[in-house]
């Protein structure tokens, strides 16, 4: 496979003015009819090379004359135009076959719904095209298809007409003024339900709104129609920022690669992330559903009227949305809550990959497979870096600086560099070694040295950052780095945000004691912590700062399990501190992540030779010394919070739910029939998702005959239903009891479980290689299974296969029995005939 640098970057050599699309849908194949103005912009160019991925030409027209076959070259993946002249027509017509497209790039069918996914190379899929961000045109599209089986016809902007056929079909043309980059094109065709409302923006101007679904799912659509208009809002009055459109209409489909897709004036949505009901989503699938659509909505000024130049830009659009989504979610719910799980988040995935032969800048230099980039790193990794800034600016001159981004480079196609040139500007701050997040991989860590003497506290700061992944070295950060200094009573005496910018810092503080530091509150900057010191126990109970508390918390339980690793006692310090959070009386919802022991995963990004075994079992006596400690305790919060005919969505009944089920999930490592029987009543009697997963999980992990009674009611009642039979193959692929392997086998044969859908692979293979405990079994088995898996899949969906493939990242850390192992597998794959690129690349870059 061929690697694409950034350095090579050139401007186009044409462009596209217009774009007037016609599609005629019929089962067995789909004609495009493609007209195009084109102009050169390099004078010196000669032939038009458009890209053209698996496309049947039928004919192609230069300015009206019919092309004569010795005027064009098809070449693999373009098709090039001879000498043509400085500005010109060109007709292309040309067949695709939805119905046989299983990569779900370009035109394809999901169920009975004609959807499109464009971004990032899609459009090629579709029609030649200069299928890249920076060519933007005015897109006027016509779609043509039966009318009693798709009586819906979609696509960007607004209908401009409509209109009858003779033999059954129908038409709408749609024309969207805004010009804009082939990878927001999108186009539906269906026999759809809609709800139906309607926003009236600040300036008074009135917004449709629809959300399109399979009929049978209207009332499923209430909270992503809530949340449209929540985000509609916040982004008036927190960026200024309106909607430019008068109808804004949103699809939900069931095969989806991604979560959602911000096409303009149609977003196109996986399923998962519109529709819910208490009755079959979870509390955390409604907060999903608020987030993406948001996120999406977001993007119409952040992606959509300033778009990326190229796709190493990728971050300027998505690092920005995601940090937008994550304030937007703070401000509509607990802000404490949310850094915290957005943190978590980060650390579980970013880091990971960070530490890993994948990782990457948040603007890569070069790609194999540009599908391999949509990563944590670009996404999550750069939502941090644009809350550093924010936090460096402060809301004021960030606000101001986003104004003066949105008034210089609205309707074009820009640069990270761009972005920060406009953060500089009117935050009036030079941000020339703040770009290093933007060009260096891996996680930096901060070691942390104290000292007090005569009245002067010292805090030694010293930045230590990991060589690139081929080995180059980076050099120091700038960062913002908030801290707090306490006294011994536990009062706060100072908080500072410190600017971070030589590999060593010194700051001195003067006090007549010996302070407590709080370090990196808020996770001000996305970093590692190495502190020689710590008071984990004092912050736990005294720490003023909400996400300060959490880590102290955290990294406590972190030591202590540790600990245990090597033989020793549990410290009594960490269990008195974690009864003193038991005991008290914090807001529901914080003190339920409070509770939350630490990860597998954050245990092992710990170890320089990673043994899952130790850690499980670590992390188990730690779960029942706690949970046969505070028995009487946990029992007593579990039952004052414990409302199984609640069903309502407040702040405190899902924080109720929240922390009932942290400790119900606690007692249960006590595997004790008592807590079987109280898990399989939770289960029956409670009428939210949220409680019957966490009721079946548990059951799952302990008992294994109430498990099967549950999980059998739980199919019988849901297996129409492929949104919550996720939920059903998620837990049983997670489970820790002995043959999860064959059962996951067998479950691909389930009436329920079909390889084409994406979410379906996730929940059950995906799931299972998130299960440390199965996934790394000693005798190699479930790597083998993922390796099957990955060859299988990518014969149907490179993009899914190599999301799968990820999960070998961790290869050089294993330990040797494991490592041998999965080096069998991994060799396997990447010789396997006809691999694609996606695969390709993860596989090629783990092992090399
Ligand atoms: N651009 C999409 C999103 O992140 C990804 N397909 O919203
Ligand atoms: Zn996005």
């Amino acid at each position: 496979a061929k690697t694409i640098y950034l350095k090579d970057y050139k401007a186009p050599e044409f462009t596209v003015k217009t774009c007037d699309l016609v599609f005629e849908l019929f089962e067995e194949y789909t004609q495009v009819t493609n007209l195009m103005q084109i102009v050169k912009m390099d004078k010196s160019a000669k032939d038009l090379v458009l890209d053209s991925v698996e496309l049947e030409l039928v004919e192609i027209h230069l300015n009206d004359v019919k092309l004569e076959e010795e005027r064009y070259v098809v070449e693999k993946e373009s098709l090039r135009v001879l000498d043509v002249e400085d500005e010109f027509k060109l007709i292309i017509i040309n067949k695709i076959y939805p119905h046989r497209n299983s990569e779900l790039e370009g035109l394809y069918k999901s169920g009975n719904i004609f959807c499109t996914q464009n971004e990032p190379e899609g459009f090629r899929r579709i029609t030649p095209y200069i299928d890249r961000p920076d060519v933007m045109a005015v897109f006027k599209t016509t779609l043509v298809a039966s009318r009693e089986k798709y009586p819906v016809l979609l696509s960007n902007g607004n209908t401009e007409s409509n209109f009858k056929l003779d033999d059954g079909r129908h038409g709408v043309t749609w024309s969207d003024p805004y010009p804009k980059p082939s990878y927001l094109f999108a186009l539906v065709a269906g026999d759809l339900g809609v709800v139906k409302d309607k926003y009236i923006t600040a300036s008074g101007k009135y917004v449709r709104l629809n959300i399109y679904t399979d009929k049978g799912n209207e009332s499923k659509c209430k909270h992503a129609m809530k949340s449209l208009k929540e985000a509609m809002q916040w982004d008036e009055e927190k960026y200024g920022r309106e909607y430019d459109l008068s109808l804004y209409n949103i699809v939900a489909v069931d095969s989806f690669n991604m979560g959602a897709m911000e096409n303009k004036g149609l977003n196109i949505f996986n399923s998962a992330y519109v529709l819910a009901d208490e009755d079959t989503a979870t509390d955390a699938n409604f907060m999903g559903i608020q987030s993406v659509i948001a996120h999406e909505y977001f993007h119409n000024w952040t992606g959509n009227r300033i778009t990326c130049r190229d796709w190493f830009q990728l971050t300027l659009k998505e690092g920005l949305t995601v940090f937008r989504d994550q304030c937007f979610s703070a401000d509509l719910n607990s802000k404490e809550v949310q850094r915290i799980e957005d943190v978590k988040a980060l650390r579980e995935r970013q880091f990971v990959e960070d530490n890993s032969p994948m990782a990457h800048p948040i603007q890569p230099d070069s790609y194999m497979a540009i599908n391999n980039f949509y990563t944590a790193t670009v996404y999550e990794k750069g939502a941090e870096v644009i809350r550093m800034l924010h936090t460096l600016l402060g809301e004021q001159k960030y606000r101001k600086a986003m104004d003066l981004y949105f008034d210089t480079f609205d309707a074009q196609a820009v640069r990270t560099d761009d972005f920060l040139w406009a953060m500089s500007k009117a935050g009036e701050m030079n941000l020339e070694q703040f770009k290093r997040w933007y060009h260096q991989s891996g996680t930096p860590k901060l070691d942390v040295d104290e000292k007090f003497e005569d009245g002067t506290y010292t805090l030694t700061l010293i930045q230590k950052i990991p060589h690139a992944v081929d080995g180059s070295e980076q050099k120091p950060h700038f960062f913002p780095l908030k801290i707090g200094l306490l006294d011994e009573s536990g009062k706060e005496i100072l908080e500072k945000t410190l600017l971070i910018s030589k590999e060593k810092e010194e700051f001195l503080f003067k006090t007549s004691f010996k302070p407590v530091l709080s370090i990196n509150r808020d996770f001000s900057a996305p970093i590692i912590i190495d502190q020689k010191e710590t008071h984990y126990g004092f912050l736990m109970k005294h720490d003023t700062n909400s996400f300060a508390k959490y880590e102290a918390a955290q990294l406590f339980g972190i030591q202590i399990i540790e600990s245990l690793m090597q033989g020793n006692d549990i410290n009594d310090e960490y269990v008195r501190a974690y009864g003193h959070i038991l005991e008290s009386d914090l807001d529901i919802s914080y003190k339920a992540l409070l509770l939350e022991l630490p990860s597998i995963s954050a245990l092992m990004q710990r170890q320089n030779v990673v043994d899952f075994e130790l850690i499980y079992d670590a992390i188990e006596k730690l779960q029942k010394h706690l949970a046969s400690l505070y028995k009487e305790k946990l029992l007593e919060i579990y039952s004052k919070f414990h409302n199984p005919l609640c069903v309502d969505l407040d702040a405190n009944s899902i924080g109720s739910r929240s922390i009932k089920n942290r400790c119900l999930k606690l007692l249960s490592s006590l595997k004790s029939n008592e807590m079987a029987v109280m898990a399989n009543e939770q289960y029956s009697n409670s009428l939210t998702m949220t409680d019957k997963v966490a009721a079946l999980d548990i059951l799952e992990n302990i008992s294994s005959e109430y498990s099967a009674v549950a999980f059998k009611h739980f199919h019988d009642k849901y297996r129409q239903n492929t949104l919550v039979m996720n939920k059903y193959f998620s837990l049983l692929a997670a489970s820790h009891r002995e043959g999860t392997l064959e059962r996951v086998i067998a479950l691909q044969k389930d009436a329920a479980y079909n390889e084409l859908v994406p979410n379906l692979v996730r929940s059950l293979v995906g799931t299972f290689t998130r299960n440390y405990k199965y996934f790394h079994a000693k005798d190699g088995s479930g790597y083998k299974f993922v390796a099957d898996k990955i060859i299988d899949i990518d014969k149907i969906n490179p993009q899914m296969a190599s999301s799968l493939a990820g999960a070998f990242k961790i290869y050089k850390k294993l330990n040797v029995q494991n490592k041998k192992m999965m080096k069998v597998e991994l060799e396997r794959v990447v010789s396997t005939h006809s691999l694609s690129k996606n695969v390709y690349e993860i596989v090629s870059k783990i092992i090399k």
